[in-house]
């Protein structure tokens, strides 16, 4: 498994965090998702041979947010 910080504009709120880790836990392989309003960030796990940080930064961008 892979880890990754990424960080994610956009989240005022705790629906924006709901919004993001629901997003992120979508993806395939995807575990331990942590979101945190006051980083603005979204720690995660992931398979590298299932997704790539293409995918996660796609799936934050699809739920209306910018993954930096
Ligand atoms: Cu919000």
């Amino acid at each position: 498994m892979e880890s990754l910080t990424i960080e994610v504009n956009g989240m005022f709120c705790k629906h924006c965090v709901k919004s993001v880790t629901s997003a992120l836990k979508d993806l395939k392989s995807v575990k331990n998702v942590v979101v945190s309003l006051d980083d603005c960030t979204a720690t995660l796990e992931y398979d590298a041979d299932t997704i790539t940080i293409v995918d996660v930064r796609r799936a934050i961008k699809d739920a209306g947010y910018v993954p930096a």
